[in-house]
């Protein structure tokens, strides 16, 4: 490729500073170094941790930065060091890196490898600049980009097959979901279930749960317009908490028979994720938080653990990307997973800001942008 050992000046949409509309700008994408992959992002989708970074995460060392971390591109040139992935190769990147050496990587339990965050420490050592100022890539994958830089173990290598404007999805918001239920929560056969917010990440965890063979799951959500779409990802009843006057984990308990089974927090609320816990039965409920917050603690009293339930959280749905994405990419191509449904918007990269006004009203599911093919 002529590209290859040169300084790449392609599009990306900047985010200069917090609050501020992202700006389409010329960058320079320098060439991969030690253990990195440059990708041409084709797909990339807007997704709700994106919005909390640009609007609600008031740490400036995330800035000036390109956002995005829900994509899938192919690869154009690699670093020395970098084996596995070849250029021409599809990939999706991976927010959470997975070294396959550690002992977290060894266990079966847990996608913390000790490397997992490493891509989201801010540095000033980026390899991607705008009118001379390094950019930093957010969670290390920064895709809303034509080309992106990431480290070769946040890379996950896909059916040469896959449409990337569907696959992408995987990259977040599916995984995130549907391993909440499958691999966190562990969801059983014949169970009740409540997903707690019908985003994205809460639909795919309604499907998480419908695959693993929940009896009932009860879809919780604000905003009544986003049952439909529940419905067909498999949930069986539809609550609006402001249709309530008692709390919600009251309602779902009188119509339980005393509480669910499993529960999912797909807000990023701390106030949804203690009703979510409260929604389980005692005993042996069990309560995932998959929604994203920083910003405030959470708090339940001790006798909700005491009398049995489980309280525990996962990131990308404790899936281990580079094993897991590609499964799930089979998945999707076997047609043994939903991502068409999920997909409500396709927009260009220039319009992104559209796309976080649509995403910030709850007007879509997710809108995938697509970069232009040069
Ligand atoms: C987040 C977790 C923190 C890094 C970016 C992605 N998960 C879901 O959006
Ligand atoms: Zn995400």
């Amino acid at each position: 490729m002529a590209t290859v050992g040169k300084v790449i000046k392609c599009k990306a949409a900047v985010a200069w500073e917090l609050n501020k509309p992202l700006v389409i700008e010329e960058i320079e994408v320098a060439p991969p170094r030690e253990n990195e992959v440059r990708i041409k992002i084709v797909a990339t989708a807007v997704c709700h941790t994106d919005l909390y970074q640009l609007f609600e995460n008031k740490d400036s060392a995330g800035f000036p930065a390109i956002l995005g971390h829900e994509a899938a591109g192919i690869v154009e040139s690699v670093g020395p060091g970098v084996t596995e992935i070849k250029p021409g190769d599809k990939v999706i990147p991976l927010f959470i890196r997975q070294c396959r050496e550690c002992h977290f990587c060894k266990s079966p339990k847990t996608n913390q490898c000790v490397v997992a965050w490493d891509g989201a420490i801010p540095t000033s050592d980026t390899p991607i600049t705008c009118k001379g100022k390094n950019l930093q890539l957010f969670a290390g994958t920064g895709t809303f980009t034509e080309y992106t830089v990431v480290h070769k173990l946040a890379v996950a290598k896909i059916d040469p097959a896959a449409p990337l404007e569907k696959v992408c999805l995987i990259g977040c918001g599916i995984c995130t979901g549907y391993g909440a239920a499958v691999n966190t929560a562990k969801v059983e056969p014949g169970s009740t279930c409540a997903v707690f917010g019908l985003g994205a990440v809460g639909l795919a965890a309604v499907m998480g749960c419908h695959a693993a063979g929940a009896k009932r799951i009860i879809a919780v959500d604000i905003n009544p317009d986003k049952f439909e779409k529940a419905k067909v990802l498999g949930a069986t009843d539809f609550v609006n908490p402001k249709d309530h006057s008692e709390p919600i984990s009251q309602v779902l308990s009188e119509m339980t028979n005393g509480g669910v089974d499993f529960s999912l927090e797909c807000v990023g609320n701390v106030g949804v994720m203690r009703s979510a816990l409260e929604s389980c039965i005692q005993g042996w409920g069990v309560s995932v938080i998959v929604g994203w917050t920083e910003m405030d603690d959470v708090s339940a009293r001790p006798l909700m653990m005491i009398a049995g339930r489980t309280w525990k959280g996962s990131v990308f749905g404790g899936f281990k990307g580079r094993d897991a994405v590609p499964s799930m990419v089979k998945a999707y191509m076997d047609k043994k997973l939903k991502l068409d449904e999920f997909i409500t918007h396709n927009l260009p990269l220039e319009q992104i800001n559209d796309a976080i006004e649509m995403m910030k009203q709850g007007k879509c599911i997710r809108t995938v942008l697509s970069t232009s093919t040069k």
